[in-house]
């Protein structure tokens, strides 16, 4: 589950230097819906946005009628870190929007901990594909709705059916350019995901009676 290392936080003058532990967590939604924003408002280093103009490999399936001039298509991708705790830090990839770049969430998706959806009630079905993504492949995931200015706000139970979500998948709202409202989501995220890989205490066995 550990995707890496990274160096350890400046020791403070008594304790000892904590390695912290990495882990990988997805930031999926529809185009439009705040992945950049969210990456950018927590991450520790620049965010890296990877452009990849993809003209000959895409002419088949870009949809160019009309728009004859456009003959390049961009993908970004967007890589962020965050120190969550002093012992734990998160590395948030932003999956791409486009539907042709599935192959990438394969890649993407390996040894993520877990994710989180982003959400615009102006148009929920863009988060419908993450989602499925996500419960097929049994990835740990959290819906944020990201409130923009003038999207009506629903009760969280309108939108969990909306999303048929399941009961335990936190739902929260956020604002995707607020570190605060951000960190909050992904910690809610970290936490439903280790829940749900550690063992709880009340599944352990019982003592033996004496
Ligand atoms: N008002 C408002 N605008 C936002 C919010 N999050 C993102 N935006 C804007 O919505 C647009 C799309 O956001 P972006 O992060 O690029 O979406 P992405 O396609 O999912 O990466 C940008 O112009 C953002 O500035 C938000 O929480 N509130
Ligand atoms: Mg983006």
């Amino acid at each position: 589950m550990a995707f890496g290392r990274s160096r350890p936080a400046p020791a403070g003058p008594r304790r000892p230097p904590v390695e912290p532990v990495t882990l990988k967590i997805l930031v999926a939604g529809g185009f439009g819906v705040g992945k950049t924003t969210l990456v950018g408002a927590v991450s520790e280093i620049r965010p890296l946005r990877t452009e990849e103009t993809l003209s000959e490999a895409g002419r088949p399936v870009d949809d160019v009628s009309g728009v004859e001039s456009k003959t390049t298509t961009t993908v970004a991708m967007d890589f962020g870190r965050i120190t969550l705790r002093e012992d734990l830090v998160l590395y948030l990839f932003g999956t791409p929007g486009q539907d042709r770049f599935w192959f990438l969430w394969d890649e993407l998706a390996q040894g993520a901990l877990g994710a989180v959806v982003l959400a615009d009630t102006r148009r929920l079905e863009d988060c419908f594909a993450a989602i499925d993504y996500f419960e097929r492949r049994a990835i740990p995931f959290a819906v944020a709705v990201n409130c923009f200015e003038g999207a009506a706000r629903y009760p969280d139970g309108t939108v969990r059916s909306a999303l048929d979500l399941d009961p335990d998948v936190p739902l929260m709202l956020c604002d995707a350019r607020s570190r605060d409202s951000v960190k909050e989501v992904l910690a809610s995220v970290v936490e439903h995901a280790l829940a749900l890989v550690a063992p709880r205490p009340d599944a352990l066995p019982a003592p033996a009676a004496t």
